[in-house]
């Protein structure tokens, strides 16, 4: 099925479906923005004072954030890397449960690290809103797990400066289609095919270990994804949307402490019955 910009996605339980003409993040942008396919995308600015569930996805670099994000909204993928040099945000509406939410994601050039107070935010990462997302997406590399670390530190350090209690973490395993993907065939030799399940096994190993963290010590949720294939990436936004609704209606999204610095704003999302 293919999704595209300005329609909103309908995230049920079972199926994906997508309602036409319910341009929601028409009007936020103030008429439409310009859209440059197939590269780094320019999307109007949306101002911040709207009622938004606030997604930031972060990683380290060339782990596919921002493909994950262009499939998602725009069903677009593109083989060339183009770091991210500034922020990005993109405004799909999704519809989860029969609850409506305008959703903003961020995608934000790579972090040296998660700002410990409002100071650094405002200093080093100023209108990123790292620190007053609703939900982090946090992405690494499936083809190569030592991206897993720098997730592991960020998430440290969220956890030891901000309130998360109520905030979703998402953990995304990218690109599962390079997942051993360099193994050879038999005719290949015998001993380069041992080699390559050997590397296989202990990438399994490594991932086994992730998935058990992220499960069961982190308590978050956990999706294996390709954007390049398009595979599982709604799984991803649906995962987290579940896990935002179910706050959103139990309360705790609204209940959740403020966070401790002055200046980061206090949110309410709305949950509206389509
Ligand atoms: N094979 C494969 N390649 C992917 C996938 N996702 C992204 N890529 C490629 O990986 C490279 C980096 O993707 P980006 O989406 O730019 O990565 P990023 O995390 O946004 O990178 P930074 O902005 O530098 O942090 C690009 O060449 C993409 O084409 C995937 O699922 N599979
Ligand atoms: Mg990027």
């Amino acid at each position: 099925m293919s999704l595209r910009r300005n329609e909103a996605f309908l995230i049920s339980r079972k199926t994906t479906v997508l309602i036409p003409k319910l341009d929601l993040d028409y009007l936020e942008r103030g008429g439409g923005g310009t859209l440059a396919v197939g590269g780094t995308p320019s999307v109007e600015p949306s101002p911040d004072s709207l009622d938004l569930v606030k997604v930031v996805l972060l990683g380290a670099p060339a782990v596919g954030k921002t493909s994950i994000i262009q499939q998602f909204v725009w069903s677009d993928f593109s083989e060339d890397y183009l770091p991210t040099d500034k922020k990005h945000t993109f405004y799909p509406s999704v519809i989860i449960n029969e609850h409506l939410y305008e959703v903003k994601i961020t995608d934000v050039p790579v972090i040296p690290y998660f700002p410990i107070n409002s100071y650094y935010e405002w200093a080093h990462y100023r209108f990123y809103g790292l620190r007053n997302a609703t939900a982090y997406i946090l992405v690494f590399d499936l083809s190569n797990v030592e991206t897993f670390q720098y997730i592991r530190t960020l998430r440290d350090q969220m956890v030891e400066s901000r309130d998360m209690r109520n905030v979703p973490v998402l953990v995304v395993g990218n690109k599962q289609d390079l997942l051993c993907s360099a193994a050879p065939t038999a005719a290949s030799g015998l001993q380069q095919l041992a080699m390559a399940e050997s590397a296989c096994g202990d990438s399994r190993e490594k991932r086994r270990n992730i998935v058990n963290l992220v499960r069961k010590h982190w308590k978050c949720g956990y999706v294996e994804c390709s954007a390049k294939y398009n595979w599982r990436v709604i799984a991803v936004f649906k995962e987290l949307m579940e896990m935002i609704d179910a706050l959103e209606c139990s309360g705790g999204v609204r209940s959740a402490e403020p966070p401790p610095d002055a200046s980061a704003t206090t949110h309410e999302n709305r949950c509206v019955v389509a």
